[in-house]
């Protein structure tokens, strides 16, 4: 009972022990024997001291109480102890924490004075990690000198769920990059470069007006991937970049915001000659159930992206076009039909405004849209089309607008930003995050498996690749459990995985979503990450590293295969507009030629999630070349809202990403490192009154007994030149030691001097 007399004092913070949790708390009153205890995050629990025991109440360390910037110096080393310290410190607007190199960031839904400002990218650049409080650009400064140090090609990659803040931690690494690329100029008037920077910037608002939409988790979601990648040149500054789209993803329930914008902010004469009108008007404007609650919003999104148009150089026709374009889709949405012996249109109007915005033959249009033709044996016969099949041609022809316009845009800023000599580059990779909506469907199947992939990339390199380097240097080393995601990525990518069934089924003409379903269950029903659910008969789920998740199998098959009939297509060729016969010529054009007669047949070419694996797996490729960067972004709560940190919430996205385990491997492990030479070049000094051996290892290890005998800090690697090189001949070294034991000595040093 003595040492719990000791810490069950009044005001002592303490973690205690409930429902299987350790919940940091106080202790706000020991009377009669009773304890009360106050948990940080509000509840309230009574006991008898006799109840009390070390199971029950545990003392909660120092560094615990006060927090720590990085979470691998907690000396209370679990789950509830990284908790609460990113709960400490988000009270304090202290967003970032690191965990060692990594960097996590919690979302605080509003302004934090100063965090961004242009003083605090001025600070941050004159820092090395680690010198002041963690921030997102510290990340970006180190990563930006490591393209120096280490002369390779440098990548940030940005994880976390739907509406953590990886799109706003992308925008903030930009900022930062592109004020230190303009400082390497020391002023002098690069016009190009900065050009560079301001177009990068600027594509922004534009990439998020045409890719994102408000959904449940966050009111500007990414409904596409980017892989930004900044070009150096030798003198430091950007010279030019690249902006690699990963397919993309039709928004869930509100439609893109350009839409919105569009109706926003056009003035009443650019109404008029777009045909535009209310936004209640448009069918695919209307589905979402929340149209115009943000109608400020949307107004002031048009400012922005005519700003960055203008920054970009788009030419008023071209704007004109895209605006034209886009009418054209949301009219489209409107036309309706009737059946009379197959589907006709009933809305002529809204067909001849259509034909008109897009340079059309009415007559033509309106015939595909209800009826599908093939040539037979040299003549064409004409098939009419049901009330749906009408409905879905329509709405792909909106899509493959949408969708070419906004390739065409991505093409336009590249063109832009495209730069000549480049010595080295920093990419950034900002996907959609982990989406789990009452009904997911085959774009939620797809973001989901893109995060999965990022999440296996991610322990490669933190748990798989540490592992492996210790052994290489032959060091001892602590085996760490981690959740390994191989075996859901598996059930997906595998050979008779998901994927290859949904490919399969697909090209089967009699392929439905029901016999996608079975298949799925037949082949995959006792696999432990496949879930087959017991009532409902239209789904399948899975065990995603982020949580199950259930698909809804309708539209599977048809979304994969995205047919886009050839007669459509060649209608839109035949535009009397310049920019939509650019649209669609550029990217069908391989089936160009004999194919242009069989008009109505379905074009082979790669499915949806064929190609998305190919752009995954390609990106992975050209990731796995360069030296990584993690910034881990963490939802306080579901509700968007600034200050509430929902225990429950964050500890279960700390366990689905490996937190802990991320922890504890940096804790136990070393991870400075320095080659031998470098570390005894930097440090001789130390050394100055001693025999200096003619061993590079032996001088490294006489450095280090010098300040630390017992050799809990620092480790040797292999000293004989090892078959890769670069990797062994390295001292190991725990952040720790090296700040606190050798730098410190080494500025008593000079300052002695
Ligand atoms: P995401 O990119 O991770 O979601 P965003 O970067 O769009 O998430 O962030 C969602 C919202 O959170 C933003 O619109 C801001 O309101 C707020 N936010 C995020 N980071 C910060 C910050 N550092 N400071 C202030 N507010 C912030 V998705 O694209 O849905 O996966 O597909
Ligand atoms: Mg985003």
């Amino acid at each position: 009972m003595d040492i719990m007399d000791k810490f069950l004092r009044e005001g002592s913070s303490l973690w205690l022990r409930v429902r299987d949790q350790l919940l940091p708390s106080s202790v706000s009153c020991t009377s009669n024997g009773i304890v009360l205890l106050t948990t940080e995050y509000g509840e309230v629990f009574s006991f008898e001291l006799a109840e009390l025991s070390g199971e029950v109440v545990i003392p909660m360390h120092q560094t615990s109480v006060d927090g720590v910037d990085d979470m691998s110096s907690l000396t209370d080393l679990h789950e509830a102890a990284i908790l609460y310290n990113l709960f400490l410190r988000y009270n304090q607007d202290k967003i970032y924490t690191n965990i060692g190199s990594i960097l996590t960031a919690v979302n605080p839904y509003k302004c934090i004075e100063g965090l961004y400002s242009a003083n605090t990218v001025e600070l941050y650049s004159k820092h090395q990690l680690g010198e002041l409080p963690p921030h997102i650009f510290a990340i970006a400064n180190e990563c930006y000198h490591c393209l120096w140090k280490r002369q390779d090609s440098q990548c940030i990659l940005i994880s976390g769920e739907s509406g953590a803040g990886k799109t706003e931690s992308t925008k903030l690494l930009l900022q930062f990059l592109s004020v230190t690329s303009q400082r390497s100029l020391g002023g002098s008037s690069q016009e190009r470069s900065t050009h560079v920077e301001q177009a990068i910037l600027g594509s922004s608002p534009v990439m998020e007006a045409f890719g994102n939409a408000r959904t449940v988790y966050n009111n500007n979601s990414s409904r596409f991937g980017k892989f930004i990648q900044l070009h150096f040149s030798q003198n430091g500054n950007i010279q030019g970049g690249a902006i690699v789209d990963l397919v993309r993803q039709n928004p869930a329930e509100r439609n893109y915001h350009i839409f919105y914008a569009l109706l926003a902010g056009t003035h009443s004469q650019q109404k008029e000659a777009l045909y535009l009108s209310d936004m209640e008007s448009y069918h695919y404007l209307r589905k979402s159930g929340c149209v115009n609650n943000k109608n400020l919003d949307d107004k002031l999104m048009f400012e922005k992206v005519m700003a960055a148009f203008s920054v970009m150089e788009f030419d008023s026709e071209e704007i004109h076009d895209i605006f034209k374009l886009l009418s054209g889709v949301l009219q489209l949405g409107n036309i309706e039909f009737i059946t009379a012996g197959g589907a006709q249109i009933t809305t002529k109007e809204v067909l001849s405004n259509v034909s008109d915005l897009l340079g059309l033959d009415s007559f033509q249009l309106a015939e595909l849209l209800t009826q599908r033709s093939i040539i037979l044996r040299g003549e064409e016969i004409s098939t009419p089309l049901t009330i749906e099949q009408a409905a879905d041609s329509r709405d792909s022809m909106a899509m493959a607008l949408y969708s070419q316009c906004f390739s065409w845009i991505i093409r336009k800023i590249n063109t832009k930003i495209k730069g000549k000599e480049s010595f080295k580059s920093i990419a950034i990779l900002d996907i959609f995050g982990f989406e789990n909506f009452e009904i997911n469907r085959f774009e939620q199947f797809n973001i989901n498996y893109a995060n999965e992939k990022l999440q296996e990339y991610f322990n490669k390199h933190i748990f798989s690749l540490e592992q492996l380097e210790y052994n290489r240097e032959g060091m001892s080393w602590e085996a760490i459990d981690w959740m390994d995601n191989a075996e859901c990525l598996d059930l997906i990518e595998k050979k008779l995985g998901v994927l290859a069934l949904i490919n399969e089924e697909s090209r089967f003409p009699k392929g439905t979503d029901c016999t996608l379903l079975e298949k799925l269950h037949t082949q995959h029903q006792c696999n432990s990450f496949y879930v087959k659910p017991r009532v409902t008969d239209d789904q399948f789920g899975i065990r995603h590293y982020a949580g199950e998740v259930m698909y809804d199998v309708h539209g599977f098959l048809e979304k994969n295969r995205d047919t886009f009939r050839d007669d459509i297509l060649n209608l839109l060729k035949d535009s009397r507009l310049d920019f939509i016969y650019d649209l669609f010529e550029r990217v069908y054009s391989r089936n160009n030629g004999d194919d242009t007669m069989k008009m109505g047949t379905q074009r082979r070419k790669p499915t949806v999630s064929s190609q998305f694996r190919d752009s995954l797996h390609s990106l992975m490729a050209t990731l796995s070349s360069s030296n990584p960067f993690f910034i881990r972004c963490i939802k306080p709560n579901n509700q968007k809202r600034p200050e509430l940190f929902d225990e429950g919430f964050v500890r279960n996205q700390l366990r689905y990403s490996g937190m802990l385990e991320m922890v504890k491997i940096r804790r136990a492990g070393f991870p400075v490192r320095r080659p031998f030479q470098e570390f005894y070049l930097r440090y001789k000094m130390l050394l100055k009154n001693h025999k200096i051996p003619e061993d590079g290892k032996e001088r490294c290890t006489m450095l280090l007994k010098l300040y630390d005998g017992t050799n809990s800090h620092w480790r040797m690697g292999k000293s004989k030149k090892h078959r890769r090189g670069q990797l062994a001949r390295r001292v190991f070294l725990q952040l720790k030691a090296k700040k606190q034991l050798l730098e410190e000595q080494q500025q008593e040093l000079e300052e002695q001097r």
